[in-house]
């Protein structure tokens, strides 16, 4: 059946509006954070002084897709700064933080549409509305964050080359919601995405999944315009996995519980660059910390550090903390909840909610589930033990903190900054290409002074002798920090 525009679950496209957030009037507080993050994004405000004359992204249109938070709202304000003129949608339903929508939407820096809590059919909108500039064209530039955006045009241009799609069966919400937009969109133009994709210069992508999305593209020749990875840049990945977990575990698990991690055992499960960061911190408040491991690798690492590598077999019973970091499933089951000691607290910082098997407590009619507080649920087990579940298995530094710190957004936005105006200057193939080392160290570099980081610089002597020029690449590309 053809989606109409009168069908009450549709929601019409609406050019003329400026913004729609929560309530416009959480913008002052929305800017006293803004203020007080530029202290703490030093790479961003670092390139604003450095393009800001410059302008490298003057009369490029930029749709954001990428959590509407109060780091994206700086990203915002940057990219305003180097002269784009900017859309935005969030690439997550409850991601939004209300007084950062209302603080872009207030300064106008770009068309603002995201506010917590959407429901499918708005996300879907609010990425249109994102992706089509009031007289009906599109970006020149995308950033985005899982794919949904670049998403929306290659379906879009899929559609107007074989509509027949239209009618095929859809496999979850999210594409039926997608599918209704294109329904009404070919309904109205035949011809909106195949037009919008051809004038895309490309596309700077955030994470893991929307990276992969793009490789798969690429080996179909299926991309439509050139791609930057810049999960994969060091300075985006280190901060995004290690040092930013490192300090928002914690986080978490105290806004929460008010735990003292002092003298408890900590298990924690996976011991790569989040693994490592959740130990380091465990470690660094005085906990006793056992690591599982599949990989003989990190496991030797986990060991030359000091850590117990065992099983979760052998650490659900000696555990009082747990934390899931491996990107796996089911790697706490029922089992191992079942041999825990009373009132032991358990947590996941993995992507995944299935790293927990919540669905042993879920179905489990013995078990009985107290809500303590929002993102706190108090679960006692037939046995009579009781333990405790933050942010019902999901991540838990964002569940129950409020994610990375500023400093550790301002590695990535960044790099994405970076990466908008390579794709403005340069006319890339269409190909997905991660960041040139050089510009992975200018990131870090701009972050330096803040730090009153006083960095050596080699002798003419000294860069002949080992081969590197004097202001890098320092690195070849096999080096692993
Ligand atoms: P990684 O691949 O470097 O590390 C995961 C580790 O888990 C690996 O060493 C692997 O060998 C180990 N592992 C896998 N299955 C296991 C099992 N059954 N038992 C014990 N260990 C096991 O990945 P990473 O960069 O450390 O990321 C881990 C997860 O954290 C991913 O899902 C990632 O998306 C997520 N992540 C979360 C945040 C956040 O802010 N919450 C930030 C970055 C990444
Ligand atoms: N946030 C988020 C917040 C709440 C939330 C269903 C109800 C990721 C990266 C950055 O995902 C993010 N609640 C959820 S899912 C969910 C997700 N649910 C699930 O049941 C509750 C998110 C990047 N980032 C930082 O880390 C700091 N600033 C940033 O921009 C932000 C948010």
């Amino acid at each position: 059946m053809l989606k109409s525009t009168k069908d009450p679950s549709y929601i019409e496209l609406n050019l003329d509006l400026k913004y729609k957030v929560k309530n416009i009037e959480l913008a002052q507080e929305g800017h006293k954070d803004m203020q007080l993050s530029e202290k703490e994004m030093p790479g961003l405000m670092a390139i604003r002084e450095k393009y800001g004359k410059e302008k490298p992204l003057k009369g490029m249109k930029i749709m954001g897709s990428l959590h509407m938070t109060i780091q994206t709202a700086m990203l915002i304000d940057t990219l305003y700064e180097l002269g784009a003129d900017i859309r935005w949608a969030t690439c997550n339903i409850f991601s939004t933080q209300d007084h950062a929508a209302a603080a872009i939407a207030e300064k106008d820096t770009a068309a603002v549409f995201a506010w917590k809590g959407e429901s499918l059919e708005e996300f879907w909108w609010c990425t249109e509305q994102a992706l089509t500039w009031p007289d009906g064209s599109g970006p020149d530039l995308i950033v985005d964050d899982g794919g949904d955006a670049t998403l929306f045009v290659h379906q879009g241009v899929k559609v107007e080359k074989n509509p027949s799609i239209l009618d095929s069966e859809t496999h979850s919400q999210d594409e039926k919601c997608l599918l209704d937009r294109l329904r009404v969109s070919y309904g109205e133009d035949t011809e909106k995405w195949t037009r919008i994709a051809k004038k895309i210069r490309g596309v700077s992508e955030e994470t893991t999944t929307g990276v992969h999305r793009l490789y798969q593209l690429a080996s179909n020749n299926e991309l439509l315009f050139p791609a930057i990875n810049v999960n994969d840049s060091v300075t985006k990945s280190k901060f995004d996995n290690l040092y930013g977990c490192r300090e928002s575990l914690a986080d978490g698990i105290k806004r929460a519980t008010d735990v003292m991690l002092a003298g408890k055992t900590v298990v924690v499960a996976g011991y790569g660059d989040v693994g490592k960061g959740c130990a380091a911190s465990m470690k660094g408040y005085g906990a006793i910390v056992l690591v599982t491991e599949i990989d003989p690798i990190c496991a030797l690492q986990a060991a030359m550090e000091g850590f117990e590598v065992v099983t979760m077999e052998e650490a659900a019973p000696r555990g009082d903390i747990f934390v899931t970091a491996t990107g796996n499933y089911h790697v706490i089951k029922g089992e191992h909840i079942e041999q825990m000691k009373d009132e032991s607290i358990i947590c996941n910082i993995g992507h995944f909610d299935n790293e927990i098997e919540m669905s042993y407590l879920d179905n489990n009619p013995t078990a009985v589930k107290i809500n303590i507080r929002p993102q706190v649920d108090k679960w006692t087990l037939a046995s009579g033990r009781s333990i405790i579940v933050l942010a019902e298995g999901r991540l838990v530094n964002l569940g129950c903190a409020t994610g990375h710190p500023s400093f550790v957004m301002s590695n990535s936005f960044s790099n994405q900054t970076l990466a908008q105006i390579k794709l403005a200057k340069e006319n890339l193939e269409k190909k997905v290409y991660t960041l040139p080392k050089e510009l992975d160290e200018e990131v870090a570099r701009l972050h330096l002074k803040n730090l009153s980081v006083n960095l050596t610089k080699m002798t003419q002597e000294q860069s002949d002798y080992l081969g590197i020029p004097m202001n890098g690449p320092f690195k070849s590309d096999l080096y692993r920090y």
